[in-house]
């Protein structure tokens, strides 16, 4: 039992919980005791990376399932201290927000000296801790795949429901974020979503029938046209554009 792995599966609660939050990340509580680096090369190999906290929400719901033995985890957060102090997560591309920062009182504090990783307590928030204690820690897995191909927007979308979900439906912040996080390493300008309109409707909508109503379009886009479907930047700061749905762009899929 030592060495017992608790991987605990937020889908377990899927069914009590709306869609939407649920599908964004699955979360892992591993209970193997590692310097932050072993934990962060741990997630990478069996997950995507240690987790990135900028959600409570989720976190709150791993501690509301955890199993009673629930206590301070590592998570992606490490500090440079070559002349000033600056945090960042260990998911490339993720820009450390000074808003959104949830230190425990009194932490950052370099206690025992240098102390460049970030841990989160059991009261969900953060403090920081030298690199080198052994700590249980956070995975979490994607729920999104790049997929490196270049296919018109239908083609992208049968492709998504054969060989994974869906093409992406993006509902808030952090779904873009995570959407983002994928599009970066596409080989085209853009990638597709699974955002189309409807002409005859005068109606943009997500293929998995949810409400368009989180928006994220670039400002000076066309205007709306028949045959047009939503794709994300790549780069800059991945807005959504119209796309003549004839186009070849790589394209996310969810699992
Ligand atoms: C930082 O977070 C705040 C609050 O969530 C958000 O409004 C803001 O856009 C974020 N800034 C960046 C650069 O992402
Ligand atoms: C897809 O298109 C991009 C841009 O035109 C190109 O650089 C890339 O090699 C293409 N990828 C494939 C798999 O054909
Ligand atoms: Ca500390």
């Amino acid at each position: 039992m030592a060495n017992m792995q608790w991987t605990l599966l937020l889908l377990i609660w899927m069914g009590q919980c709306c869609v939407i939050d649920c599908q964004l990340y699955e979360f892992h509580y591993i209970n193997k005791e590692k310097t932050w680096t072993e934990a962060q090369q741990y997630c990478r190999e069996k997950h995507t990376d240690l987790v990135t906290v900028t959600n409570m929400k989720d976190i709150k719901r791993l501690i509301n399932i955890s199993p009673g033995n629930w206590r301070g985890a590592w998570i992606g957060l490490y500090g440079q201290t070559d002349g000033t102090r600056k945090w960042h997560w260990s998911l490339p591309g993720v820009e450390f927000n000074e808003s959104e920062k949830n230190w425990n009182t009194g932490e950052p504090n370099d206690k025992t000296g240098w102390q460049n990783c970030g841990i989160i307590w059991k009261n969900l928030k953060w403090g920081d801790l030298s690199c080198h204690d052994h700590q249980y820690f956070l995975c979490y897995d994607d729920k999104y795949i790049l997929i490196n191909k270049n296919k018109t927007w239908e083609d992208a979308l049968i492709y998504c429901r054969d060989h994974h979900h869906d093409l992406v439906t993006i509902t808030n912040m952090d779904q873009q974020r995570a959407v983002q996080q994928e599009a970066q390493f596409a080989s085209t300008d853009y990638v597709w979503m699974g955002l189309s309109y409807a002409c005859t409707l005068d109606l943009w909508f997500w293929v998995s029938d949810e409400v368009v109503r989180y928006k994220n379009w670039a400002l000076d886009g066309p205007m709306d046209d028949c045959d047009m479907s939503g794709a994300m930047e790549t780069k800059g700061n991945h807005q959504w554009c119209k796309k003549d749905d004839t186009e070849k762009f790589n394209f996310i899929c969810s699992t």
